[in-house]
């Protein structure tokens, strides 16, 4: 039986020496390994808290103490020391752990929303409460990188945690120099200075013989390296930033020294008020296919290659590099999501031209409203989860000024495995709220290439791109143009025009599939791909009073995505035709794959065929189809698909 096997809550872990603890990291980094190099997920984050995980769950007590992990993508080896161990094989299933913090699955988990750098403003929130409430003897821990510490929330919690001199806070700045590439920015530079200064090793070798000076009970740890810090200011002058701020900055240390950590951290929770501990880790540790991997250390398996050929991400690449060598003025911009993202090729050819600006991505939008401004074309490149950020920067700083940008959503639409707060089905319905804002979305790779181009093209306000995540799938060619609209299919021979059915992006390709079922019920289905999801193309208009029933599908949200924008557009033209609109029904969906997820909603070619079917036999046995308006229609609300 191994140790692992045999932790069963965080309390098995106080009982065991300093050797069964080594032995314990060598399992777990064994587990870590084998599972998520099967099941996918955040590898090389994990890889580097093992020690640090441990020496959190010996000092502190979970659940009366809190443990809030920064983004949680770095909570596998926390799972696995509260009980998880035995499901651990089922990381992100579906019906499996979640690849994140989950409060359905464990006491111990807290925050599961894993958009990055709110760790710190929850724990302020937290040890306010309890000191209000009358618990002092609780602490709050948070655990943030140093990727996340370049998110601007995370200075606002900062400033405020400076300011809260009571807070039993304790916030742990896993440094390893990495969020999916090597961190940037000012902070950064800062943090490397301490870790590369020539004097560093010495520093950690001088903290480690002190520590071992130091009695148990005696002259209180943070003191000492206080001391120390304060003698060795001018050496590791960055640390000072926080000093500066008002805040005990205590460190850097070792993370991988479990005994130093853990030493570092009771000393820090009996201070008495927030306490920043600076630890030094390594991404990937212990398994040197991660710590050698160059382009992210394992931060996720699979990789980068997630803009591997056949990806949308990477049709989007190609086509940025094609259109960086016609326009000298299309500059990029990503928040610390070069490679995920597809721009690696882009960042190879034009250096100058693309900006990481860290997780930050309220700051990337509105800085490229300054590079618009300045004259040039930004194209923000980054995932629609991730722009709910940046929503006001969007509307305001953006939208408002009519500027040229154009952002670039993937992972628009189910995303999978990663659970509700990466699902990018929001976008759709932000967007429709901005005035003069475009948004496109592509069926295939050839429309990527032309809807983009289409978008740069924009001089006179915003645009925008989404496609899903995974592989483009064939290539289909309009027939016909309806408007500014891809007419793709017609009714089949010898029916009528039934249905108007309007797939947005790839959608546009599952209502070719749903064509062909119908036809078989003797239901004729003209498909259109409106290319544009915002504005609503106008030809909808004369388009939808040919047809007996208007069907709009999207991986979107159902509130006020455009399938409410196509509604409310035949409403004010008083078309009476009713619309039906299909969408992901507006819920925190779990994870799952793609196909799961999208299957539970009742998305599929087969459900969504059945569905229409149903909705056509509805519409002629009850009543005739001009007598339901299409305010009616658009506004009942959806039935749980028919299994
Ligand atoms: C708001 C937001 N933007 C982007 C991401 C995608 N993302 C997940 S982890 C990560 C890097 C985190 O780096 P760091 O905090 O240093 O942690 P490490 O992985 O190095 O342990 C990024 C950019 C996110 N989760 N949230």
């Amino acid at each position: 039986m191994t140790l692992l096997e045999c932790i069963n809550g965080p309390e098995d872990l106080k009982v065991l020496s300093q050797d069964q603890l080594t032995r314990l990291a060598g399992e777990i980094r064994d587990v870590l390994v084998e599972t998520v190099t099967r099941t996918g997920g955040h590898l090389g984050p994990n890889l580097g808290v093992v020690e640090l995980t441990i020496a959190i769950h010996r000092v502190f007590d979970s659940p009366t103490d809190r443990i809030v992990f920064d983004t949680g993508h770095q909570a596998y080896v926390h799972k696995l020391l509260t009980g998880r161990f035995a499901r651990f094989g089922t990381l992100r299933q579906r019906g499996g752990l979640t690849g994140y913090p989950s409060r359905a699955e464990s006491e111990h988990d807290l925050v599961e929303n894993s958009h990055a750098s709110t760790s710190l403003s929850y724990a302020d929130g937290l040890a306010k409460a309890y000191t209000l409430r009358g618990e002092p003897d609780r602490t709050v821990v948070a655990v943030i990188g140093d990727g996340a510490l370049t998110g601007g929330m995370a200075w606002e919690a900062l400033n405020n945690i400076a300011a809260a001199k009571d807070s039993k806070l304790i916030m742990i700045v896993n440094d390893n120099g990495w969020s999916y590439q090597p961190t940037i920015g000012g902070l950064a530079e800062h943090l490397a200075a301490i870790r590369v200064n020539p004097r560093y090793e010495h520093v950690l070798d001088y903290i480690k013989t002190t520590l071992s000076r130091t009695p148990l009970v005696g002259a209180p740890l943070y003191g000492t390296l206080h001391g120390i810090k304060k003698g060795i200011k001018d050496v590791l002058q960055p640390q000072v930033m926080f000093e500066d701020l008002g805040l005990k900055y205590v460190g850097p240390i070792d993370g991988h020294d479990e005994r130093l950590v853990e030493t570092a951290l009771r000393r820090a929770r009996d201070f008495g008020g927030p306490v920043l501990l600076h630890v030094i880790t390594r991404k990937g540790f212990g398994y040197p296919d991660a710590e050698q991997n160059e382009i992210d250390c394992l931060h996720q398996v699979p990789g980068p290659s997630s803009a591997a050929p056949g990806t949308w991400s990477r049709v989007f690449g190609d086509e940025m590099l094609a259109i960086g060598a016609r326009r000298p003025d299309v500059v990029a911009i990503t928040a610390a999501m070069l490679y995920p993202t597809g721009l690696a090729q882009f960042a190879a050819a034009y250096p100058d031209r693309v900006y990481d600006v860290g997780i930050a991505e309220q700051h990337a939008v509105t800085s490229a409203a300054g590079l618009a401004m300045g004259g040039l074309h930004p194209v923000v490149a980054i995932y629609s989860t991730f722009l709910n950020r940046a929503f006001d920067q969007t509307l305001m700083d953006v939208a408002l000024h009519r500027l040229p940008v154009t952002f670039v959503l993937d992972r628009a639409g189910v995303t999978g495995p990663d659970g509700a707060s990466h699902h990018g089905m929001w976008d759709g319905s932000l967007m429709q709220l901005i005035p003069g804002i475009k948004v496109a979305a592509p069926r295939d790779a050839k429309r990527v290439a032309e809807l983009l181009g289409e978008a740069v093209e924009v001089s006179d306000g915003p645009t925008v791109v989404r496609f899903p995540k995974g592989n483009v799938g064939g290539e289909v060619e309009a027939l016909a143009k309806l408007g500014g609209m891809d007419l793709l299919r017609g009714p089949a021979d010898g029916l009528g025009p039934d249905v108007l059915l309007a797939g947005a992006g790839p959608m546009a390709l599952t209502g070719l599939e749903i064509a062909d079922r119908l036809a078989g019920h003797g239901i004729g289905v003209t498909v259109v791909d409106p290319r544009w999801t915002k504005p609503v193309d106008e030809a909808f208009v004369g388009a939808a009073r040919q047809h007996r029933l208007v069907a709009v599908i999207e991986d979107n949200g159902r509130v006020g995505g455009f399938g409410d924008a196509v509604a409310r557009l035949l409403r004010d033209h008083d078309v009476d035709v009713p619309v039906k609109a299909f969408g992901l029904p507006q819920e925190f969906l779990a994870h799952g794959t793609r196909e799961q997820v999208l299957e539970e909603a009742g998305l599929t070619p087969q459900q969504l065929a059945l569905r229409i079917t149903e909705a056509v036999a509805r519409r002629s046995s009850v009543s005739p189809v001009s007598s339901v308006s299409s305010a009616e229609a658009g506004d009942t609300p959806e039935p749980r698909p028919v299994e």
